[in-house]
């Protein structure tokens, strides 16, 4: 049975403007990585994750499956689910036949891939309770049902957390951490630092899914805000940051002009960039550093034969 919540918290439009602006207006011109997330960037996320180069989920698929027992029980049967940017809840399927939780709560700000990842769930788990939340878990949501008296557990996987900064990754599992209660947990899935190559590969493949991917965002912005981006004329980049341990990625413009989104007009100096994304890459200590900050203690840590990803299991502490 799936039904559906819209949340309050969601901004829509006047928010995506809005951010929009003023986002184009600052000196490092960026865009908040939430906003890949239309019908179309879901869709071309959905090919990453099944790209040659994009290690990241069949990493953690792999190292799910191996040892699916041990994170069932530690999450514990029959707990009430909550998946932040569930997106088509690839991973979820192993979890949710190994637990079978009381109530699979995603929240998902791509309200067509939520929807439509929500009927293909109900269609194979005809038993399971689905109460999809469209709503953005960067604002304050509203989440029926999830105060209830089964213990509570946050699914995070996919490492979506490294698409935050560390300061809000820390304020977000600080939320979490209230949401679950004293008797809850969390498994997140954290991508982990490794050779530059192979991490440049993962976000520059060779078909430029990668790239359509984060020129979507400019598409999406002359469709819903009156945007004209001329497409051919930014370039996908995206390169690792040693020092700050993150993929960062980059839309440059390839000439000198000036773009117009609705009444405002920006220019861009040839080769000026917009800042679309980091992907923070984090060592199993770093992260549960990270998480101790948070009131969370690192329980469990499970990896991959190959070392690429970890699934960290975190307890209230
Ligand atoms: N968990 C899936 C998908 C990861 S992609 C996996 O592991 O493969 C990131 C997902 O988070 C997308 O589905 C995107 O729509 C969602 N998302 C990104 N920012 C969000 C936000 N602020 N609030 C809610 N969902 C968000
Ligand atoms: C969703 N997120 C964890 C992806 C990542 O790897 O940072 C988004 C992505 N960006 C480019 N490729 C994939």
């Amino acid at each position: 049975m799936a039904r559906d919540h819209r949340s309050r918290g969601h901004a829509g439009l006047a928010g995506f403007r809005q951010d929009v602006i003023a986002g184009l207006s600052l000196p490092q011109k960026a865009l908040p990585p939430k906003y890949f997330y239309d019908a179309a960037g879901s869709r071309l996320f959905e090919r990453i994750c099944r790209l040659r180069e994009y290690y990241l989920t069949r990493a953690e698929l792999a190292l799910t499956r191996a040892h699916i027992g041990a994170i069932a029980r530690f999450a514990g049967k029959g707990s009430i689910l909550l998946e932040y940017g569930s997106g088509e809840s690839l991973k979820t399927r192993l979890l949710l036949h190994a637990m079978r939780p009381a109530v699979y709560m995603p929240v998902d700000i791509s309200g067509e891939a939520l929807r439509r990842a929500a009927a293909k769930l109900s269609r194979e788990f005809p038993d399971l309770r689905i109460a999809a939340v469209a709503g953005d878990f960067s604002r304050p949501l509203e989440l029926p049902g999830f105060r209830g008296r089964d213990r509570r557990v946050v699914y995070f996987p996919g490492s979506t957390i490294g698409n935050l900064s560390p300061g809000e990754a820390q304020a977000f599992l600080k939320m979490t951490r209230g949401q679950v209660g004293p008797r809850g947990a969390m498994l997140v899935g954290v991508d982990l630092k490794k050779d530059a190559g192979v991490l440049h590969a993962a976000y520059n493949d060779s078909r430029g899914v990668t790239a359509a991917f984060n020129l979507n965002l400019l598409e999406r912005i002359n469709r819903e805000l009156g945007g004209d981006f001329d497409l051919r004329r930014f370039a996908h980049y995206a390169f690792y940051n040693a020092p700050l341990g993150r993929i960062e990625m980059h839309l440059v413009s390839l000439a000198a002009q000036s773009v117009n989104v609705g009444q405002h007009r920006f220019g861009f100096a040839a080769g000026e960039s917009i800042h679309t994304e980091n992907s923070c890459k984090y060592s199993i200590a770093e992260f549960q550093a990270l998480a101790a900050q948070a009131g969370f203690r690192g329980a469990k840590v499970w990896t991959d034969r190959r070392g690429l990803f970890s699934l960290h299991g975190l307890i209230a502490d």
